[in-house]
């Protein structure tokens, strides 16, 4: 990853804004003389543009070639030396500088437009059969029996989008939408690194006016870090994918969805005029060479027996890949023939899309179970029958909320079609009406806590009900799990069962409890023999240094993930200073928002959260994180590390931890600008591709050594 945005450089630079720190600067400009003032506005003038040109140029090398020229700290380099010059001379800022990729708020949603084109989309095929009537019609409406070019490529899982760009320029970035018009999401499709602001005219000439189209995807690994992260703070989890590109691409402020990290590869073009192209094949190289991201996983057949076996053998690979696909797209090559073709009212005639045999079971939901969560939301979960989908048993499915079950009109009782992706959580996709027998009963979600029989309500404008019981013991049950779980005081041998025997025998009324504890006590607990208690007593002893930042997120404060709480902890150091701390001076933390930060001024807030914190105090848990001084050893500043396998002495969290408190970032994925790779036992797949991109791979001995530890 290019480590920092330019809102970190701008950040580090100390420009609040663009335009305040420009202001006076360029004015003691003005003062000077008229000749100083034309030459030095005309150097920048060069220089920038040279940036912007270089910049745009390793983006592209990087994001959409994956063959970066330059590190990241020559990359960063660049983009400082830009952003300075921007703030000397702020009019000269374009809104299309790469500095400019992640802009202001989309004020009052988004607004519709009008394709230049309508924008199909594609009919179905779901078995050989269906290939060979496409085959079959193409024929015919070619009138041809001899040899005939297809082209297959993935059908990327994601949304179709539509890109303008007038004289090189990118102009807009529209959804499909119905077809013909769609939603203007430019703001966020530019913060998509792969999307050039600019084509490369150099290379190849450019249609004054194009349009190009294209899929925007989530990454899984990206999916599944979110997913991580949303976890973490206590906020539903996303289905899919695809769900979290489309919720991604909808937000209202970009700075959103530039940290979502979505990728797009580009397929078609809708108008273009002024160059000559023959074939589909052509017009991906076309693409390619234009600065375009495309999938090289394409392949060209010259008759449908081979498209078929190909299709066919793809729904296999398709878990391998790092992207989600449904299915694969079947296009006549020749585009010529394609236009001869032409679409019908719905779909065109000379492409089709090959959904691979769903991942789906027939199964019955046998109940509807409501569980409560940390932060008190209602959540149904379907009984099912057991089934075995994609590799693995289901006997539960989510049902999100009341207005899922509504939606698809799921009962009890009913015959469902459930589907599972992955590592994405089952769900139900359909109800068989037809099986329906008069039996089945409507759910309709709690009005009292089913935990402690207090209110329920649904927050308005929200699809959560929610316990408004703050003493609900499913949350005190959920948040003391959440307390001793591993990225928290990870108290080995404390897991939910034993844990809530503890509640159980009324030894445990709030976390501070279990530091007070006796062996007698817990021997009592059934099941727990002298070893186990002995062992459980001394990782419960331990816990008690593992620091602030561990504590700041064990408490389970909303919104306040493992990364977050980190960040708290060794900005103020000590509890009282995270008491203290207002919403302004949170906000100025890197990394900490608006939410987070009135989250914790609002959980300080609270006299039984205070006394918490005092309980924890005087039971003697460390509640202080070593500062992170401005000279403090910032050994790893602008590396980036993986970490794979599982190490020895320490795990994952504890591993990261140190980098991060030394300057260093931790990714999930490991590319060329992947500093170091950190491997332990069994390491996977990212060790090949370390080993592949030639980055530096760590054993725990080296690491420990470059640590000084
Ligand atoms: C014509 C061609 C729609 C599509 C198309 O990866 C048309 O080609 C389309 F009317 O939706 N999701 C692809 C993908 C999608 C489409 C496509 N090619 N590779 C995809």
């Amino acid at each position: 990853m290019i480590s920092n945005s330019p809102q970190d450089i701008r950040k580090d630079l100390g420009c609040a804004k663009s335009s305040d720190a420009g202001g006076s600067l360029s004015r003691s400009y003005l003062e000077s003389e008229d000749v100083i003032l034309s030459d030095s506005v005309k150097e920048a003038t060069n220089e920038i543009a040279e940036l912007r040109k270089q910049i745009d140029d390793h983006n592209y090398h990087y994001y959409v070639l994956d063959q970066p020229l330059i590190d990241d700290a020559q990359f960063d380099r660049l983009m400082r030396r830009l952003i300075e010059l921007e703030n000397l001379f702020p009019s000269l800022i374009a809104a299309d500088s790469p500095t400019q990729r992640v802009g202001g708020m989309v004020a009052g949603g988004f607004e519709r437009v009008t394709h230049l084109t309508a924008m199909r989309s594609l009919g179905n095929a779901f078995s050989a059969e269906d290939l060979l009537a496409f085959d079959q019609k193409v024929r015919s409406g070619l009138a041809v029996d001899g040899q005939l070019e297809y082209i297959v490529e993935l059908k990327i899982d994601g949304l179709a989008i539509n890109l303008t760009y007038e004289n090189g320029r990118l102009i807009s970035g529209v959804t499909r939408g119905d077809g013909t018009q769609g939603e203007n999401v430019t703001s966020n499709i530019r913060t998509i690194k792969s999307v050039p602001l600019f084509l490369r005219p150099d290379r190849v000439s450019v249609s004054p006016v194009l349009e190009v189209r294209g899929e925007v995807y989530m990454p899984k690994g990206e999916f599944e870090r979110l997913n991580r992260e949303r976890q973490d703070i206590g906020e539903a989890l996303l289905a899919n994918p695809r769900n979290a590109a489309a919720g991604s691409l909808r937000q209202l402020d970009p700075k959103v969805t530039a940290q979502r990290s979505l990728d797009i590869f580009l397929y078609g073009i809708g108008v273009y005029t002024g160059i000559e192209l023959t074939t589909h094949e052509q017009m991906l190289g076309y693409l390619k060479k234009l600065g375009f991201k495309i999938n090289f996983q394409y392949q060209v057949f010259d008759n449908i027996a081979d498209v078929i076996k190909y299709c066919q053998g793809f729904a296999e690979k398709r878990h391998d890949l790092p992207y989600d696909i449904d299915g694969m797209v079947i296009k006549v090559n020749n585009l010529a023939s394609q236009q001869v073709l032409g679409y019908t009212a719905k779909d065109p005639r000379w492409a089709i899309a090959y959904k691979f045999p769903a991942e789906q079971a027939i199964t019955v939901v046998e109940d509807i179970f409501v569980g409560l969560g940390r932060t008190g939301v209602l959540t149904p979960t379907a009984i099912l029958r057991p089934v075995t989908v994609a590799g693995s048993i289901i006997s539960r499915a989510t049902l999100h909320n009341q207005d899922f079950i509504e939606e698809k009109d799921i009962r009890i009782g009913d015959t469902v079609a459930i589907h599972k992706a992955g590592e994405v959580i089952p769900e139900v996709v359909s109800v068989i009406t037809e099986k329906r027998t008069g039996e089945e009963r409507i759910f309709t979600m709690p009005t009292i806590c089913p935990e402690c029989e207090g209110h329920v309500v649904r927050m308005e404008g929200e699809a959560a009900h929610k316990c408004t019981n703050p003493h609900c013991p499913a949350l005190f049950r959920e948040g003391l799990i959440h307390f001793v779980s591993r990225d928290a005081m990870n108290i080995d041998g404390l897991g939910p069962a034993v844990l809530l025997a503890l509640v159980d025998a009324g030894l445990v009324k709030s976390a501070a409890d279990l530091y007070k504890l006796t062996m007698e006590q817990v021997l009592n607990v059934p099941r727990m023999g002298q070893k186990s208690v002995q062992n459980l007593l001394s990782a419960i002893e331990n816990s008690k240094q593992a620091g602030l930042a561990r504590v700041l997120f064990g408490l389970g404060i909303r919104h306040v993930g493992v990364k977050a709480a980190g960040i708290v902890a060794r900005h103020f150091g000590n509890i009282a200073a995270v008491q203290q701390a207002t919403v302004e001076e949170l906000v100025v933390l890197d990394e900490i928002g608006i939410k987070i930060a009135e989250s914790i001024v609002a959980y300080f807030a609270t006299p039984e959260n205070l006394q918490l914190s005092a309980d924890l105090d005087a039971a003697g848990v460390k509640l202080t994180e070593e500062q992170q001084k401005k000279d403090e050893n910032q050994l790893f500043a602008g590396k980036t590390f993986v970490l794979t396998g599982t190490l020895e002495t320490m795990n994952r969290t504890e591993a990261a931890e140190i980098i991060e408190r030394l300057g260093g970032k931790v990714s999930g994925s490991v590319s060329k600008k992947t500093s170091y790779v950190l491997a332990g036992a069994e390491a996977g797949s990212k060790l090949d591709k370390a080993q592949k991109l030639g980055v530096e791979i760590l054993d725990e001995e080296q690491f420990k050594q470059l640590i000084d530890e």
